[in-house]
């Protein structure tokens, strides 16, 4: 490959003379913006112990009052990107929310898309849209774009979640803000309920309920029961994965992040192979080892870690006898939306 000009060979004045009117010279800068063969990426494989998080986090509760805070949230920041950038991944951002018994995080929505992942804790809500979306382990809650939400808790002991949410993709478009509303009617109806049988939704009178995001709750009792089904009925399939889908289309659940929960078989191992987007894995029962490049990481429940797109993955359960559940967010959706999606079984680009 031919070497290009570097910045240095040119004059000083010269760059001096169009640096003053705004202008850059590109071939100097041309292979860092669209390197060979693979993109670099900034994304760090970094894995966030729970049990390092949960005690910060407690504390938080104690130092600022939820009226101080709105959220009471510790980001999970990826190192490669300046934890100031509060990005776990170039579209994903990730953080731990503590809300306590009594407290309540008031109504509002925004632009950027977001899922909860209920790690600990019982009797918390959310109310999305005016639906009542109760908390409880391994739960995932959509707040999609544009949907009021707040957040309650009748329980008595604290309750911690994982926020997921586009916001870097949001921010970096320049159409991130948010409004800020009053506490919502509850009205009736769950979509967890009416959605609950895969394959049959309802048609009140003849029609669809003609909602973009008919459900907002997907419970962690059918994601494991789904799992725990294939899994036994399909001894042959490796990757007993299940994705959030939107049970009137069968698209993503959301438009730019996918979420998925995969089951691991007791002493199982299976390994993804380099695909575009970056991974985020959390435990939601039992361990995990994710080894991609030179990392490994050694997960245990609630335990979170992400890892860069273009990265083949091996997870592994360390347990002989007890099965591990995983919940998975990544960019597929955009990735495939953009038309940039690639699975690279053997590392080689697709591109011919
Ligand atoms: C947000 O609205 C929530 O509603 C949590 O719980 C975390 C991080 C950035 C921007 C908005 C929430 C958030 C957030």
């Amino acid at each position: 490959m031919n070497d290009l000009g570097r910045l240095e060979d040119l004059p000083a004045d010269y760059v001096a003379d169009l640096r003053a009117l705004n202008l850059v010279p590109l071939w100097p800068s041309l292979r860092g913006v669209l390197p060979p063969q693979i993109p670099s990426r900034q994304t760090k494989a970094t894995h966030w112990p729970y049990k390092t998080i949960k005690p910060l986090l407690l504390k938080a509760g104690e130092l600022t009052p939820i009226e101080k805070a709105e959220r009471r949230v510790l980001v999970l920041a990826n190192p490669g990107h300046g934890l100031d950038k509060m990005q776990a991944s170039a579209a994903m951002y990730l953080g731990m929310q503590l809300l306590l018994p009594g407290e309540w995080a008031p109504s509002h929505r925004h632009t950027p898309n977001a899922v909860r992942m209920v790690v600990e804790g019982e009797g918390a809500w959310t109310t999305v849209d005016g639906e009542k979306c109760h908390m409880e382990r391994g739960d995932l809650i959509l707040t999609p774009t544009g949907l009021w939400h707040e957040h309650g808790h009748d329980g008595d002991q604290p309750v911690i979640w994982l926020d997921v949410l586009d916001l870097p993709l949001a921010y970096y478009l320049e159409v991130s803000y948010h409004l800020n509303g009053t506490r919502q009617d509850v009205l009736p109806g769950r979509g967890e309920r009416a959605y609950a049988r895969g394959g049959v939704v309802p048609t009140p009178v003849f029609g669809r309920s003609g909602k973009r995001y008919p459900m907002l709750r997907y419970p962690w009792a059918d994601a494991k029961a789904a799992l725990l089904s294939i899994a036994a009925d399909r001894p042959d399939v490796d990757a007993v994965q299940v994705t959030y889908t939107n049970p009137e289309t069968g698209e993503d659940a959301e438009n730019i992040l996918g979420f998925h929960a995969l089951m691991l078989r007791p002493g199982q191992t299976l390994t993804l192979p380099a695909r575009s987007p970056a991974v985020v894995y959390h435990v939601i029962e039992g361990g995990a080892t994710v080894a991609a490049g030179s990392q490994r990481f050694d997960l245990v429940e609630a335990d979170t870690c992400c890892i860069p797109g273009y990265t083949a993955t091996t997870l592994s359960n360390p347990s002989a006898s007890q099965p591990a559940f995983l919940f998975l967010a990544d960019e597929s959706p955009l990735h495939r939306k953009l038309g940039v999606y690639e699975v690279r079984p053997d590392n080689q680009p697709n591109m011919p």
